[in-house]
């Protein structure tokens, strides 16, 4: 028996030796501690052994059986840290290769302009409000002072959505609803989409606008030019001037056309303000006591200025755009020169 035993050993350690995987780990557990295994087989053996030996013989295998033991879970321990440094190995990820780049996006000219209009008047205390996209004939044109026949209600200036009720043609019709709402002093800017009949290398059926209105005791075309001023400098550059020549809206009386001196050429005239130094920007002016008078507002207690500005006009002025088409056209070899 302990020659048997010996043998075993002996030959279970070279078995030992050659065990690389759970695979070759479980035939080992088979082939010596399985139930048909070796060490079963010496457990059978005990039979032959004779009686007054057997006790001392039991208690060999068994022990022989314990240390088999003790080796395979040895051999379980090795195996699993082999074949987890293996994993390891394979699922390494290499923290020093550079990363797949992201391209950063870029706002649109548009908003970066409209961002810059909107800080500008916001540094001057304006609130912001937005109005709705659709209008009625009221909001739009009515109490705008904007009479029945005038040529801007027409057919081919204005989209009409239904009776009495359209795509606006300008943001007016939400400082209307500010007035409304709110009394004197009234500050707001109203940005958004616009939309008229009319489309060439400059005009867009669908553009964007900044409206203005200040409402409040004594207020001034003085006041109108003083903070136009201001912001033509923030937009244009500390050097600019402004200058108002006499026009005509409905809603404002009176009314003028702002130009801007020239930011090109400082007012020496080059083909950006076609050689007379100044470049048309806004139009402005007093709202008409009518307006006011729409609102609920006293224009004998009250007066107010409004400015309107072509987003897209400032915007090709501001980066030399000669097509408003590409303001739309989403072509990014476009888009991504504007970083502000
Ligand atoms: C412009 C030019 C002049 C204007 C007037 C008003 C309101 F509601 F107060 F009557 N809002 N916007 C206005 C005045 C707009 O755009 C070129």
């Amino acid at each position: 028996m302990e020659e048997k035993i010996r043998a075993l050993k002996e030959q279970l350690e070279a078995d030992a030796a050659g065990v690389r995987s759970k695979e070759e780990l479980s035939a080992f557990w088979q082939k010596y501690l399985g139930k048909n295994g070796s060490v079963a087989g010496l457990m059978k053996g005990l039979r032959d052994v004779p009686k007054e030996e057997r006790p001392a013989a039991g208690k060999t295998i068994n022990e022989c059986k314990a240390w088999a033991e003790a080796r395979y879970q040895q051999l379980n321990a090795e195996i699993e840290r082999i074949e987890l440094e293996a994993r390891n190995r394979a699922e390494a990820v290499d923290i020093t290769l550079p990363g797949t780049r992201r391209e950063m996006g870029n706002l649109h000219p548009i908003t970066l302009v409209k961002n810059r209009i909107v800080d500008a008047f916001a540094g001057m205390g304006f609130d912001v409000y937005e109005g709705p996209e659709i209008e009625d004939d009221d909001h739009n044109f009515t109490r705008l002072n904007v009479p029945k026949n005038h040529p801007a209600r027409d057919m081919q200036d204005t989209f009409y959505v239904a009776e009495d009720i359209v795509l606006r043609t300008q943001t007016s019709g939400g400082q209307i609803r500010v007035m409304d709402r709110q009394k004197p002093p009234i500050k707001v800017l109203v940005p958004g989409r616009v939309f008229r009949s009319d489309s060439d290398a400059t005009h867009s059926p669908m553009f964007h606008q900044m409206e203005g209105l200040v409402v409040d005791r004594h207020i001034t075309l003085c006041d109108l030019q003083g903070m136009l001023d201001q912001f033509v400098q923030a937009l244009f550059g500390a050097g600019v001037k402004t200058r108002l020549r006499p026009s005509y809206f409905p809603f404002t009386e009176p009314s003028v056309e702002v130009d801007v001196s020239c930011f090109e050429c400082g007012g020496k005239g080059c083909p950006l303000c076609k050689h007379t130094g100044w470049i048309e920007v806004l139009g402005a002016g007093i709202v008409h006591h009518s307006v006011l008078e729409n609102c609920g507002i006293d224009p004998n207690v009250y007066s107010g200025l409004a400015f309107g500005i072509g987003i897209e006009r400032i915007a090709m002025l501001k980066y030399g755009i000669n097509n408003i088409g590409l303001l739309f056209e989403n072509d990014l070899r476009f888009l991504k020169q504007f970083k502000d």
